[in-house]
């Protein structure tokens, strides 16, 4: 039975209404309260309802959770890196030139470090109720989808290993600019982060991509959709979800962090540079966090210099790293042949209507 009140609370079966502002159901966006948004608090109702979308969704938009002079003052620079990374022996294009899709790290240096990026505290707070105590920081990177880009990527899960069952690691993926399916917005297919087990959806071990029989009966189930993002908003991705890169026919970048956080317990062996000089700020400011994963370099840190490594698996042994020869992965290390990251996608790798 339902209990209103004119401004409290409202219960429903013993179950508080919460009474926040939302919208989309695939996927669903959260928007933060101004009041929120400058205190830094996140209400409990807020929390509640990212956390019932992201168990079922696997992804949740956190909206208005950043000022928007922050985010336009980054988004300027990393567009002004962009043309001197493009220049790098070490860059990489993600899923072959045509996408137009390289990853590319934000500036590190200490005026760049803004908190509400990186350890935003809406974020945390989302992120602690999922993952546990004092998640890990261990990756910061961003996937800068240049104009011109003219085809997709491949619907793939960015972990190909024997992952667990439940959730173990985010990915924070903050819009710097407004997106849609015009300046290449991520494809995400929600429900997808615990549909099928691992050793089955993909193509083929170390790799990713999902078999096209499975795109083609989860579409059926939920469609793949590219959402409309505000700028400021931050997608809460669980990293087993499927998505694609989609090809940007704007004139501007669009640029998207891609800011990792893990669980204690997964013991991940990754680890991401960030300055010394800043170690006592963050750890005394960066709340919640847990920065056993910083590797603090001294000195300069001019992240354009920094080759990409990753290694979401839990054995140390399994990292890939960017070279001026391709990506180097386990295999690699043992061939000296350097083929990942070299396929080309076709039809069969994404999702066509029956
Ligand atoms: O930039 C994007 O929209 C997605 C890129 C991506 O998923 C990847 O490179 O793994
Ligand atoms: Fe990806």
């Amino acid at each position: 039975m339902p209990s209103a009140t004119t401004d409290g609370p409202r219960y429903v079966d013993g179950a508080l209404i919460p009474d926040i502002q939302k919208y989309g159901d695939n996927p669903v966006t959260i928007r933060v309260t101004e009041e929120e948004l400058h205190t830094g608090k996140t209400r409990p109702e807020t929390v509640q309802e990212c956390l019932r979308y992201f168990h079922r969704d696997g992804f949740v938009v956190l909206e208005n959770a950043i000022d928007e002079g922050l985010v336009d003052r980054l988004y300027n620079r990393m567009v002004q890196d962009n043309s001197e990374f493009l220049r790098r022996k070490h860059m990489h294009w993600n899923q072959g030139a045509s996408t137009g899709n390289v990853s590319q790290i934000p500036p590190l240096t200490p005026e760049w470090l803004d908190r509400d990026f990186y350890a935003n505290p809406h974020m945390i707070r989302v992120a602690e109720n999922i993952l546990g105590p004092k998640p890990e920081l261990r990756f910061i990177n961003s996937n800068v989808a240049c104009p011109g880009g003219t085809s997709r990527q491949a619907v793939h899960s960015d972990v190909s290993h024997a992952f667990p069952e439940i959730p173990f690691g985010l990915v924070m993926n903050i819009y710097l600019q407004d997106s849609d399916a015009q300046n290449g917005v991520t494809e995400v297919w929600c429900g997808t982060h615990n549909a099928y087990p691992q050793s089955e959806q993909q193509v083929s071990p170390g790799k990713g991509w999902i078999k096209k029989e499975y795109l083609q009966e989860r579409a059926k189930v939920k469609p793949p959709v590219q959402p409309k993002v505000k700028k400021g908003s931050i997608c809460i991705r669980d990293l087993r979800l499927w998505h694609a890169g989609m090809p940007n026919t704007s004139d501007h970048h669009r640029i998207r962090l891609a800011v990792d956080y893990f669980a204690q317990w997964y013991q991940c062996p990754m680890t991401t540079k960030l300055p010394l000089s800043m170690k006592k700020t963050i750890e005394r400011e960066w709340e919640g966090v847990s920065t056993v994963g910083v590797e603090w370099v001294e000195g300069d840190l001019n992240s354009l210099d920094v080759q990409f490594y990753l290694n979401m698996t839990q054995d140390p042994s399994q990292y890939l790293l960017q070279t001026e020869k391709g990506f180097q992965d386990s295999v690699g290390r043992q061939t000296g042949k350097y083929v990942y990251d070299t396929a080309k996608v076709t039809e069969q790798n994404y999702w066509t209507p029956e």
